[in-house]
């Protein structure tokens, strides 16, 4: 027994770190201030936070979800901290085929599992303590909800953006149901991987294809991944061509081409198999065998069809076009590189500039003719002719096309062996136009062409309209009602919503009709227009139109007289920072940003683009195999299970500090271990320090610097999503603290520097900086009301040193850092450089060494 009395200031230097005590302790604290509600104090400024929509998937989270959600988490409180009202919410987009999935599987209702499982994503997420305002939390399958769903449905349908047509669409076997272009990936179901066929029926599309110049030009606009935005592009797929008509028989055959300038090169016509004239044109003395072709080809999937190393097929259908300017007579095959959805599903076949054309025109020996040569002056001429090839030459008339050295000699042009010259040039045996180059002889082929009523300039694009109608039951109900007098006519706003109707047996009958088509009271009712018998549509509504207006819906969650309040739009929209996975790349974020654009039109809102600002997290990679965490692979590691041996403010800082915010990283479970001990290291320190008296010790200028130091860097890398580097610096902080103790530094100086540093650290981890603020520092409110600190620029200077950066031993950058940057901020400097990243890609990294103060080389496995 000690006879001496423990003191205050030693008592609490001895409390051990309990996290256990210290997330009892304060969640029910913050539950009743209702810590996370969304600001509305009018003299700050407004930011708006945002999570992609999860779908609640009954595997509930890992920690691979954590790296999505606790990153922004951070930002919105790091945005609290800084003066502004967050809006950060969170929902559940719950319809769909894997709920339904899911249901049909385990035989319980999608309403039951829906509910089930966003109760246990939200008890993650609370166990996380993401900050969500959980009194907005919304879910699509909520008739309150998906009424307005239908309601934006009904605006598409008046304004002739939603319209029903015949189709030949992708259809999956065991899933029983139409999917997307963008569901179907390499020939297989997105869902089940089962290989898709064609099935016709009669679909509901959105016109998204109306607003394809927008959807492109305001890419520019936003503060986006480059990545995405060239997906995006690349999915739009903008070409500038003309159309050029060709007579066959008593038919015309439209083809698009990117390449008019190559008109004199044409020496057959292909027309896609499902073209109507294919087996219209055929000569009787060709036609069974044209009606063959096209049956088998029909059984090939678009993948199949493109390969480019698939040998390029075809038959001659025995008819020939009439060249519309020089009126040669062109055979007309049928081909099935040509595709039946892009440009008018027929190619004019110039063998001698384009790659698909040259290797169908050698398999059939069919004419090459070259009407384009080379004229950058730094080109070698080519090989085995004499022709001017420099643009200050004269231009070339007449001349032939190159020609191999051993190849024979053609007559006018004609050759068999060259290779196709596919970059533009200048323009040969094209009468009128031959010497041009190619852009203006284009351009003038292509008015020619409008002048004399065969084709003209024309922009196509690739992708086409959105098919939305999904023949299964966990979705919104599309808002039709079928009459044999009027047609379809839209379900009136006041008998919104549609109600999904409760049916005993939900699974796909495999007829091609939604289950709902077995509900027949709910099916029959009368027509809104003229009073008649009519029958209800039976297809449900895509999940994406769902996913398409949600983030508007947060801004009013309750507003029960519109989809939402206008001026509640106004103060948060359009989304400050939305975070997600990079897989949403195009279906989703184009769709909203399509829907965007029509509100705009119909003056509901008036901004352009829905998500000023986004970001792609990492994937999060398991430690057993390196590969991405899934409940089916058995590599996942949960929240729950980390939170009870490391605490939640351990889990948030370890996802933080594991790698940059948007690189692939592999979680270690040593690596949690070391930053648990530096969390505990923070505790012990505040609470020794802390106390520590003031007795007239001198300033310490050195000691000031290094706070002013460490706010500069922590501010700048939160405003920058670079997490890792901000944890990295809060790390070194501390150790420089603790190496700071033996000097005679005053009790103001450290209490102003435990509380700095517990303001940085309090979006990571927000329990035991609570508990330092509130009960070792005094502070009279939560940490996570404070203010965030602020820096004395002239006090944050830094001295620097230039670091080289490696990767496997090769020299990538050089970066400048604070002089005194250890091993922790180098390896987070070098793990966040964008050309150790770009030369990185996917692989997973196996260490980075750390030369200090010269240089980091990163090893990759
Ligand atoms: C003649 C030509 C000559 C072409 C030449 C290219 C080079 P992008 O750029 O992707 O839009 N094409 C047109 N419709 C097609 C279809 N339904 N299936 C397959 N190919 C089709 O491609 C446009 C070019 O792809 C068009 O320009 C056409 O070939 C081909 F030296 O016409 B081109
Ligand atoms: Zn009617």
């Amino acid at each position: 027994m000690t006879s001496q009395p423990m003191t205050r200031r030693a008592r609490a230097a001895d409390r051990p770190y309990d996290f256990h005590a210290l997330q009892d302790k304060w969640r029910p604290r913050w539950r009743a201030m209702d810590l996370y509600r969304t600001g509305d104090d009018p003299a700050k400024p407004n930011a708006y936070i945002l999570d992609f929509f999860p779908y609640p998937s009954g595997d509930g989270l890992s920690v691979g979800h954590c790296r999505n959600y606790i990153p922004t988490c951070v930002s919105a409180r790091f945005q609290r901290m800084r003066g502004y009202n967050v809006l950060h919410p969170m929902g559940w987009d719950a319809f769909g085929l894997p709920a339904e999935n899911y249901a049909i599987a385990h035989a319980i209702h999608p309403r039951e599992t829906t509910v089930r499982f966003a109760a246990n994503y939200r008890r993650q997420m609370e166990l996380v303590e993401c900050s969500y305002d959980w009194s907005r939390e919304i879910d699509s399958t909520d008739p309150a909800y998906y009424r307005w769903t239908q309601w934006f449905f009904r605006l598409l349908f008046r304004r002739g953006l939603a319209y029903r047509a015949p189709g030949s669409q992708w259809w999956c076997p065991h899933c029983r149901t139409i999917l997307a272009n963008e569901q179907v990936e390499d020939g297989r179901c997105w869902r089940c991987d089962s290989i898709v066929t064609r099935k016709e029926l009669e679909q509901w599309y959105f016109r998204i294809t109306a607003y394809a110049e927008r959807l492109l030009a305001d890419l520019d606009t936003i503060d986006w991944p480059e990545r995405i935005k060239e997906m995006q592009r690349h999915w739009i797929g903008r070409s500038e061509g003309a159309d050029v008509v060709f007579a066959v028989g008593g038919h015309e055959v439209t083809t698009f081409t990117t390449r008019p300038d190559t008109l004199y090169g044409v020496t057959f016509l292909a027309l896609a198999p499902e073209h109507p004239l294919a087996e219209r044109i055929a000569t009787p003395a060709r036609a069974a065998e044209v009606a063959a072709y096209v049956e088998a080809a029909r059984r090939l999937s678009e993948i199949e069809r493109q390969a480019t190393d698939k040998a390029k097929t075809g038959v001659f259908t025995g008819a020939y076009a009439t060249h519309p300017l020089t009126g040669a007579a062109v055979p007309v095959w049928v081909a099935d590189y040509v595709l039946g959805g892009y440009g008018s599903g027929a190619v004019m076949g110039v063998p001698g500039h384009d790659a698909r054309d040259f290797a169908f025109a050698r398999r059939y020996e069919l004419p090459i003719v070259g009407v384009n040569i080379p004229v950058h002056p730094n080109s070698p001429p080519p090989v085995g002719v004499n022709i001017p090839v420099h643009p200050n030459n004269p231009p070339p008339v007449g001349v032939n096309i190159p020609v191999h050295p051993e190849s024979q000699p053609s007559e006018e042009g004609v050759n068999r062996d060259v290779h196709p010259y596919e970059a533009p040039g200048i323009v040969v045996n094209s009468g009128p136009y031959s010497g041009l180059p190619s852009a203006e002889a284009g351009a003038r082929i292509a008015a020619d062409l409008a002048a004399a009523g065969r084709g003209g300039p024309r922009v196509a694009y690739r992708f086409r309209d959105w098919l939305i109608s999904r023949q299964r039951y966990w979705g919104a109900p599309i808002p039709i009602i079928h009459c044999p007098a009027c047609g379809a006519v839209a379900v009136p706003e006041a008998d919104l919503p549609v109600l999904l109707p409760d049916v005993a047996d939900f699974t796909p009958s495999g007829d091609g009709r939604s289950p709902l088509a077995r509900a027949e009271a709910w099916v029959n009712t009368t027509c809104p227009q003229c009073g008649g018998p009519a029958r209800r549509e039976t297809d449900t509504m895509d999940g994406f139109a769902c996913s398409s207006w949600y983030f508007l819906r947060f801004a009013s969650p309750h507003e029960s007289e519109r989809p939402f309040d206008p001026d509640a739009v106004r103060a948060w929209l359009p989304v400050d920072t939305y975070v997600g996975g990079a897989e949403h790349a195009i279906m989703h974020l184009l769709y909203a940003r399509f829907w965007t654009k029509v509100m705009v039109d119909e003056g509901l809102i008036d901004f352009a683009e829905p998500f000023t600002q986004l970001r792609n997290q990492g994937m999060l990679l398991s430690p057993q195999d390196g590969l991405k965490m899934s409940k089916s692979k058995g590599n996942v590691v949960t929240p729950d299970e980390v939170v009870a041996q490391y605490g939640t403010d351990a889990l948030r800082a370890y996802i933080l500090f594991l790698g940059p915010f948007d690189a692939n990283a592999l979680w270690d479970n040593r690596g949690i271990v070391g930053v648990a001990r530096f969390i505990e290291r923070y505790w012990k320190l505040a609470n020794e320090v802390a106390a520590r008296p003031n007795n007239g010790q001198p300033f310490d200028e050195a000691f000031e610097r290094e706070r002013h130091k460490i706010i500069r860097r922590v501010t700048g890398d939160m405003s920058r999503f670079r997490f890792n580097t901000a944890v990295a610096a809060l790390m070194e902080y501390v150790n420089d603290l603790y190496a700071a103790r033996s000097r005679p530094i005053g009790g103001r100086q450290w209490r102003a520097a435990v509380g700095d540093l517990t303001l940085l650290l309090a979006p990571i981890a927000p329990f035991v900086t609570e508990e330092v603020w509130r009960e070792v520092l005094g502070g009279k409110d939560s940490v996570h009301r404070a203010a965030w600190p602020e820096f004395d620029p002239a006090l944050a200077a830094d001295e620097e040193v230039t670091i080289v950066l490696q990767v496997n031993g090769k020299l990538r950058d050089r970066v400048t850092l604070p002089a005194g940057a250890d091993e922790d901020a180098l390896r987070a400097a070098a793990l966040d450089n964008a050309k150790v990243r770009a030369t990185i890609g996917e692989r997973p990294i196996r260490e980075a060494i750390v030369v200090p103060g010269r240089l980091v080389n990163v090893v990759t496995l």
